[in-house]
């Protein structure tokens, strides 16, 4: 045994320092530190925002919720990786992974990817959080983070997401009444997003416009963490392999950082990506261009 080889404890540690960020990103942490959550405008230019609802287009069809927390009136679709590769621009989104480099260990998981539109007539959500499934004593750090990408304006009538701010730091056993002066509504353009903590108090708003409201939700968990969405069965080897490194680790094509969780028969699992790739002449893309990427 090498006795100098740094202990999963000692990687941890290391992970857990993180380095000084640009004061940009170091504005966001702070904003969301206190409150929970932030809205940021403008992440998405309308061009890429149309382009997005483009890939969304042919997947529509019969796609109402089963239960009242997918919304009776709610159309989801989910696998995006697996249906159209211009998703990974915003699953992969240089902001968004700057900042939730910050609240999760290397190595994060995409724990859902889902495209929720809000029909006329939605009731709200009951409130929740998303990383409840972490089953830990509260208040606690976050177990995942989510970011919800409004591809419509989502305004005070259309179900713009409902949340909590400061939400993050209460106990288990938290209540909120419908009239809570507290809920707040993310109104904010198309091209925006709002990301939260895990352990934000938060839900799709009631719909009583006539027009729907369509957003993506991109969540990412801590590595140790189950997601939502099995991704590497909904996105087997051979789509995983177009994506980049960085979305083949998080749809579970790789290991826990600094660990062996993961293996699969004695391997690291990104090789079933790069074996796929190679096998079937498959090129990876760069998600912001969409274009292959250059390995010169
Ligand atoms: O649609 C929304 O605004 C929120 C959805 C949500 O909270 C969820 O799917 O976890
Ligand atoms: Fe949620």
């Amino acid at each position: 045994m090498n006795q100098d080889k740094p202990s999963y404890q000692d990687n941890l540690m290391k992970f857990a320092a993180k380095p000084a960020q640009e004061d940009a990103i170091q504005s966001y942490v702070d904003e969301i530190n206190e409150n929970g959550c932030i809205i940021i405008p403008n992440v998405l230019s309308p061009d890429e925002v149309a382009d997005i609802k483009g890939a969304l287009a042919p997947y529509w069809a019969d796609k109402k919720g089963r239960t009242d927390f997918e919304g009776f009136d709610t159309e989801r679709i989910y696998a995006l990786l697996a249906k159209d590769t211009r998703f990974a621009k915003i699953i992969e989104h240089d902001l968004t992974m700057a900042i939730i480099d910050q609240y999760l260990f290397p190595s994060y998981l995409l724990w859902g990817a889902i495209a929720i539109k809000i029909n006329p007539g939605e009731t709200p959500q009951h409130f929740h959080t998303d990383d409840e499934s972490a089953a830990a004593p509260r208040p606690r750090g976050p177990a995942g983070i989510s970011v919800m990408w409004a591809l419509d304006d989502f305004t005070e009538e259309n179900g713009a997401t409902q949340y909590v701010p400061g939400s993050h730091l209460w106990p288990d056993g938290w209540t909120v009444e419908e009239d809570d002066p507290r809920i707040k509504k993310a109104v904010m353009k198309a091209g925006s997003i709002m990301l939260w903590m895990g352990t934000v108090v938060h839900r799709g708003g009631q719909n009583y416009s006539a027009e729907t409201r369509l957003g993506i939700t991109t969540q990412y968990c801590q590595p140790w963490l189950r997601p939502v969405e099995n991704m590497s069965l909904a996105v087997p080897p051979e789509k995983a392999a177009q994506y980049s490194d960085k979305i083949r680790g998080m749809l579970g094509y790789g290991l826990l950082a600094g660990s062996f969780m993961g293996y699969v028969d004695g391997l690291n699992p990104k090789r079933l990506c790069e074996a796929a790739a190679e096998k079937l002449g498959i090129e990876q893309i760069d998600s912001m261009t969409g274009q292959p990427v250059n390995k010169d």
